[in-house]
């Protein structure tokens, strides 16, 4: 820690920066405190470095987000062949929410408070020129078993014989330890050929200390998991637009190396 010795005008405030190697990544956390009438107020100002320098790639902007076709097999894909990049993860986690929020339009792919909600693999064609892909999703146990078989095939098939799957983003819920369903898929696709990374949602739901913590956590927890690999990792809010921009620049950046 460097103590920082900052000292604004109206307040005094004790501050400490540190530079955090993160799970690969380098992290500048600037933390400091101030008097708030009884207690104190945390300011917490934590900047990734590695996607600070991603951005200097170009912020992608979205222009044009269109529902391209709904399939439950690769064949049935829309006929136009262009670059994907997927969200998968638990039910309920996300995706498709994530997606509206990445493509700034709300209603583009159906949410619902129920798991269970995508139960299709839908293509969404980004600037006519690549596809973002909600996947259903995966681990919901009240589902009946017929059900979940289907929806397993339906994954299993996409991500087994998608060949313009650039890259997988497996959404995990940020406010939790990382459940079995989690664990079980992240493990089959650290074993694949799938590029992959990890996003870390609902990210408005804790401060963000707390959230840090906990995705260090889970990123521990999966250390076994990833036999060494290091996934880029994301935080995610659909609510306030937290990761919106690394998000879309890393797929820039993806696209245009792939
Ligand atoms: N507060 C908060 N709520 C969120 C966020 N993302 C999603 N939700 C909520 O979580 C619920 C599930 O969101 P969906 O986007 O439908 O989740 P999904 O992963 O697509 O779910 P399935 O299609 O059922 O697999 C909805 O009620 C969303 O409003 C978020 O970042 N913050
Ligand atoms: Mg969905």
């Amino acid at each position: 820690m460097i103590p920082l010795g900052f000292e604004p005008k109206t307040h005094s405030l004790e501050g400490c920066c540190s530079i955090q190697l993160s799970y690969g990544t380098v992290r500048l956390t600037v933390r400091g405190a101030r008097p708030r009438g009884k207690g104190l107020q945390i300011y917490d100002f934590s900047l990734n470095l590695h996607h600070f320098l991603l951005s200097l790639h170009g912020i992608m902007k979205i222009t044009e987000a269109i529902f391209a076709g709904s399939s439950t097999r690769v064949d049935q894909r829309p006929k136009e062949r262009l670059p994907e990049v997927a969200f998968i993860g638990r039910s309920n986690v996300g995706k498709s929410s994530l997606i509206n929020m990445l493509t700034g339009s709300k209603k583009l792919a159906m949410t619902s408070a129920t798991p269970g909600k995508t139960k299709l693999v839908n293509h969404f064609r980004i600037n006519g020129s690549w596809y973002l892909v909600d996947l259903p999703g995966y681990g919901y146990a009240k589902l009946p078993e017929k059900e979940k078989e289907k929806l397993q095939a339906i994954i299993s098939d996409y991500l087994n014989h998608s060949e313009e799957l650039k890259h997988l983003f497996v959404l995990v819920d940020s406010r939790h330890d990382m459940q079995k369903a989690d664990v079980e898929f992240i493990t089959e696709v650290a074993g694949s050929t799938i590029p992959f990374s990890l996003i870390f949602t609902k990210g408005d739901k804790m401060g963000p200390v707390a959230r840090e913590r906990q995705i260090e956590a889970n990123l521990r927890q999966l250390e076994p998991v990833l036999d060494g690999a290091k996934p880029e990792c994301f935080a995610s809010s659909s609510e306030t637009g937290l990761g919106r921009e690394e998000i879309l620049n890393y797929i820039n950046k993806l696209l245009k190396t792939n």
